[in-house]
């Protein structure tokens, strides 16, 4: 009894806390049932396990103040997910089709998802995305556009956040797999891909041993056009680097606007053969000491391409290296040991890099940088790119524990830092002026908080803009091992939600949320109310590509209908609860079929679905949407189409048949 008690004592007092002010907490903390105590007890719940529960919990029909995107790797993804509940609310098919949002299944988005087919045509059915970037505003997420990265063929997808659907894929025509992307400049001028495995431009055969001399390395800003929502490939332009294998980036904010920074590995040029007595990659590769930060001067980029002094490879505009020296585009500076990552600090004055094979994160300061170019007199690297020295540009270097990779931010002047080998966040603070904000030293470590297991990225709020908003990071784990019950081999990564509101050493976690589908790298969380999603499409007839009525549509039950035009079929098909019409299309085997679709409803949520059996169509019809089919009818018979949403009570009965007379 005493033991019962003194749990409900707890959880009122960790209510009131949680609250902030005792006088608003009555309602939940006086009526608090007594086999709320009790539960706790039995199930042998801590004091912080009651806290990270009362963090965490979302009563029904309260949202999340946080949205967080995060790459869905190699399924070809993104996962939209609620913080701090950590509920899934969307899965955005982006390099994969996705049926269940009707994409890639028949409807306008085919267009979309073929697009990004390779140069020749030949089909890519998968993508392994990996840096989410919401689209940017002054350095701070505006909400309105989401971009990723397909590191596995060189693409960048481009989402609009007013429906969550991607729009646009753009295949690179000039290098076949990217890491660095995809990163927007701080008003998304640009959208830029950074490269990875040096590949000749172009990716044309050269055998290895030529490694040094056709290689290349190639970074890409494509233009983003915000009024279209698209991608724009004539105003965007590459830079040819040398081959080494650039890695993760960041652009430049704040007083860095214009300058952005890829960290790189493989300045060795190692090419392989473990088969043939060559060192292997991962040998080879970490040979050197050092690897190179590398420096863009983006706007200078762009000032050479607009005056043409770039060449045209495969309908894209390349700076090639050379013009990048002679133009001071390029600059390089070492980094410790197999580096990774390039995270930028809030006012864009210090650019953090990691080192897995290093305990220590290294600070560049930017202002430095430029007092180094300044300064000239600078050697070179092999290919005549300049080199700051280290010692020149280093603020501060902070040793933080093994296998730092990644940092962000919060509002209160610390920096946290993943460390794969060690399994741990590391909670350190920043100098500069951000040493007012904390009572710590500047530059130290102050909690290494361990995680389950192996963590890649980590994430904020906001915490890589020019406005981090604290409150909570998560850690993007790449093991769980024992965290989940057994589900086979291949087991889920591991997200784990972890508390920073409180300074000092105090960083807690509080949830663990299993990722089943493939391996995320990158995550973003962004306050919630910066999305300006619709609801319902603003009209009848609404084609989602286009963002406008769509002349094929129409807008009442009396327009449905079948024209015959010679073989040519044309369909103009009603969709509201819960019927199709017309319910009976009969067409002959090989007409040419073009259907148009259109939902009639104006309810949030009455989606229809369209789904026609033995003809791989698929299409999830939003209220107001109108999608376009267009097929041979190859196979003779009976068949149905049906509704795959649950509209309503007779949603079973919403179908249809279509007969093929041979
Ligand atoms: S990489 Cu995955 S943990 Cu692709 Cu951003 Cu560093
Ligand atoms: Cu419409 Cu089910």
């Amino acid at each position: 009894m005493k033991k019962r008690l003194l749990y409900l004592g707890l959880i009122a007092a960790l209510l009131l806390g949680a609250c902030g002010q005792p006088s608003q907490a009555t309602p939940a903390a006086s009526g608090l049932p007594a086999d709320a105590a009790a539960l706790a007890q039995e199930r042998g719940l801590t004091q912080d396990d009651i806290y990270a529960a009362l963090k965490t919990y979302m009563p029904s029909g309260q949202t999340d103040p946080f949205i967080m995107f995060s790459s869905g790797g190699q399924s070809g993804q993104v996962l939209v997910i609620g913080v701090p509940s950590m509920r899934i609310l969307k899965v955005i098919g982006v390099f994969q089709r996705e049926s269940w949002q009707g994409y890639g299944f028949g409807g306008s988005t085919d267009a979309v998802f073929k697009e990004g087919y390779m140069p020749d045509g030949s089909e890519l059915a998968w993508g392994d995305t990996h840096h989410p970037n919401i689209s940017e505003t002054n350095g701070s997420y505006d909400g309105e556009f989401l971009f990723i990265n397909d590191k596995a063929n060189a693409r960048l997808a481009v989402i609009d956040l007013r429906d969550f659907e991607t729009k646009q894929i753009v295949k690179n025509p000039n290098t076949i797999s990217d890491h660095g992307g995809a990163f927007v400049t701080p008003n998304t001028e640009y959208v830029v891909e950074g490269p990875q495995y040096g590949v000749p431009l172009g990716f044309e055969y050269a055998p290895t041993d030529q490694y040094q001399q056709q290689y290349r390395g190639l970074i890409t800003f494509w233009k983003f056009d915000r009024l279209k929502g698209r991608v724009d490939p004539s105003q965007s332009f590459q830079i040819e680097l040398p081959p080494y294998w650039q890695d993760l980036c960041d652009a430049g904010k704040g007083v860095s606007d214009g300058w952005f920074f890829c960290n790189s590995f493989n300045t060795e040029l190692a090419t392989g053969g473990v088969e043939s007595g060559q060192p292997p990659f991962e040998a080879g590769t970490t040979k050197n000491d050092t690897d190179y930060l590398h420096i863009f001067n983006w706007k200078k980029a762009e000032e050479v391409f607009k005056a043409g002094k770039a060449e045209t490879l495969n309908g894209m505009a390349v700076i090639k290296l050379q013009t990048a020296i002679d133009e001071g585009i390029l600059f390089f500076s070492p980094e410790p040991k197999s580096p990774h990552g390039a995270d930028v600090t809030p006012k864009g004055e210090f650019v953090i890099v990691g080192g897995k094979l290093d305990p220590h994160v290294t600070i560049y300061s930017f202002q430095k940088m430029q007092a180094a170019i300044a300064a000239g007199g600078l050697e070179t690297d092999v290919y005549g790119v300049p080199v700051l020295p280290l010692d020149k540009v280093k603020e501060a270097q902070v040793e933080l524990g093994l296998g730092p990779l990644h940092t962000v931010f919060d509002d209160k002047g610390y920096a946290y830092t993943s460390l794969f080998l060690d399994s741990a966040v590391a909670r350190w603070t920043l100098g500069g002026d951000y040493a007012s904000q904390h009572p710590e030293e500047p530059w130290t470590l102050v909690q290494k908080l361990p995680v389950q297991y192996n963590i890649g990225h980590i994430t904020a709020v906001e915490g890589d803009t020019a406005t981090p908003a604290g409150g909570f990071v998560v850690a993007l784990n790449k093991w769980s091992i024992d965290r989940f019950a057994n589900v086979g081999p291949l087991m889920p990564q591991n997200f784990q939600l972890v508390d920073i509101s409180k300074g000092g050493d105090q960083m807690k976690v509080l949830y663990d949320m299993p990722i089943g589908m493939a391996e995320p790298h990158y995550a973003q969380i962004m306050k919630a109310d910066r999305l300006k999603s619709i609801q319902v499409y603003p009209e009848i007839g609404w084609n989602p590509d286009t963002w406008s009525v769509d002349p094929t549509a129409i807008t009442s039950e009396d327009e449905a209908r079948v024209e015959r035009n010679g073989t040519n079929v044309e369909i103009w098909m009603s969709v509201i609860r819960s019927h199709y019409k017309p319910e009976h299309i009969e067409i002959n085997q090989g007409d040419h079929v073009v259907w148009h679709l259109t939902s009639l409803e104006r309810t949030p949520d009455a989606t229809h679905g369209f789904a026609l059996s033995g003809y791989n169509i698929n299409l999830s019809l939003e209220p107001g949407e109108t999608q376009t089919i267009e097929f041979d009818a190859k196979q003779a018979g009976t068949f149905t189409y049906y509704c795959t949403e649950f509209c309503s009570a007779l949603h079973l009965e919403m179908m249809g048949y279509f007969l093929v007379k041979p």
